[in-house]
């Protein structure tokens, strides 16, 4: 089965990286984007989002004329969807997702759908999105046959292939990981994987599409659920009096114990998200899953206090914040902890506020109205007399730590 033209909808962390490997296969890309801007500046051989190396990649193919970006869905043999998969906020503190991209993306698509092409669901999904994204597109296309209806002699394919890539090595993983392929019929799953197999190395393992969809679903659970437990132990040892930092090294010297990194909080656009839509689906069944995310939730706010605490000891507090994103060695500062400690220390005026974010030029326009100064490393070192460590950059674990010394320290990331 050879694909000659593939579309993908969406140039985002995952849209673009996956739309510029596949034509660097020598696969005709069609991405399609509502920013403006983003295709203005995709077409021009540049890159709207960081990503090492993928800079490099979209230059060569946007150069041979493999990839192009447009405002404007037409006709190809697959389609592959990665638009943004939110959560609504409800009213009685629920969070239920909102699939309105995915409805936008399937009545864009219908319209140029043709008997034989693929569509493929790579966002993150509740269990049930792919069926209804299906739907929807069989709404919008009576003309056409689906394989919710007729299985394997629909005239269009569906399936549920979500990603997996993890931010920062994102072209590696888009090639090495393993893929789960869940269509709606077998010949849908069939027909993804050989769409996959043109780019992927990983093996291409075929399910259904509600197991597709639960099962990366589970795999950010797994992790949300394991930082949890890390750090639900900070704050116990923090009770105790005990380094989290040294029993949690001590624990792992069991063969079979493996315990994650407590931090200021859990940070990104898919790990404080994904468990909710499990809970939203089984709020019965989902109890840990919501209390692990309820844990880490609660984490910045305790990290708030200890530093409310800290600069409590001094007439005149300076306080230094150490990294705003929301991992190591990433200039994302979306739904970062650091960001929310920081603003919300800026909003009760706590004393002089000092951010040092090694990885972006400037502050956000939400910080420095609220008079938070950004500072170098040594700066901050030198001026204040609380520091707060909130992402682990190389720089500051890479720091002097005699200059930490006449401080006081909070290190939520251990690296002291
Ligand atoms: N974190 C901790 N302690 C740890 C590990 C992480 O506090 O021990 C925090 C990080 O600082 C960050 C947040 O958790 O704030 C999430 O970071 P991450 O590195 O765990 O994950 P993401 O959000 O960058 O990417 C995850 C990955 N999922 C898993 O590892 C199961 C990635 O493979 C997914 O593709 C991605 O979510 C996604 O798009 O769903």
């Amino acid at each position: 089965m050879e694909f000659k033209k593939v579309s993908v909808i969406g140039l985002g962390y995952i849209g673009l990286p996956t739309a510029a490997v596949i034509a660097s296969r020598g696969i005709k890309v069609v991405g399609v984007e509502i920013n403006q801007k983003a295709v203005d500046t995709i077409n021009a051989g540049n890159i709207h989002i960081v990503e090492p190396d993928l800079d490099i990649v979209v230059k060569s193919v946007v150069s041979t004329g493999n990839l192009r970006a447009t405002t404007q869905v037409e006709p190809a043999e697959a389609f592959m969807i990665a638009v943004p998969t939110p959560f609504k906020h409800g009213e009685d503190d629920s969070h239920s997702p909102d699939l309105s991209y995915i409805e936008s993306a399937a009545k864009a698509i219908a319209p140029v759908l043709e008997k034989g092409n693929l569509v493929i669901l790579e966002s993150t999904s509740p269990v049930g999105a792919t069926e209804k994204l299906a739907g929807w597109l069989k709404e919008a296309r009576p003309d056409l046959t689906f394989p919710q209806d007729v299985g394997e002699q629909a005239d269009i394919n569906v399936a549920h292939c979500p990603e997996r890539v993890l931010p920062g090595y994102v072209l590696q993983e888009l090639v090495s990981n393993d893929r789960v392929i869940g269509g709606i019929s077998p010949a849908c799953s069939a027909k993804a994987v050989a769409l996959y197999q043109t780019f992927v190395r990983g093996e291409c393992i075929i399910t259904n599409a509600r197991t597709a969809e639960m099962a990366k679903l589970t795999e950010n659970s797994f992790r949300d659920v394991n930082i949890a437990f890390a750090n639900e132990l900070s704050t116990i040892c923090d009770q105790l009096h005990i380094n989290v930092w040294e029993l949690i090294k001590l624990a792992n010297r069991h063969p079979r114990v493996n315990i994650l990194n407590p931090g200021p909080g859990v940070g990104g656009h898919c790990i404080a998200v994904d468990p909710w839509f499990i809970v939203d689906s089984c709020p019965e069944q989902a109890k840990l899953i919501k209390q692990a995310r309820l844990v880490n939730d609660n984490k910045p706010h305790y990290v708030i206090d200890q530093i409310k605490e800290a600069a409590d000891q001094f007439k005149k507090p300076v306080i230094a914040c150490l990294g705003l994103a929301f991992k190591a060695d990433i200039d994302d500062l979306r739904e970062s902890p650091a960001v929310q400690i920081v603003e919300h220390l800026a909003n009760d005026n706590i004393g002089e506020l000092l951010a040092v974010e090694p990885n972006i030029s400037e502050l956000p326009e939400s910080m420095t109205s609220k008079g938070v100064e950004f500072a170098s490393l040594t700066q901050a070192l030198e001026r204040a007399n609380v520091i707060v460590v909130l992402v682990d950059h190389k720089e500051f674990k890479s720091a002097d730590k005699a200059a930490f010394a006449k401080k006081v320290v909070i290190d939520t990331r251990g690296i002291l």
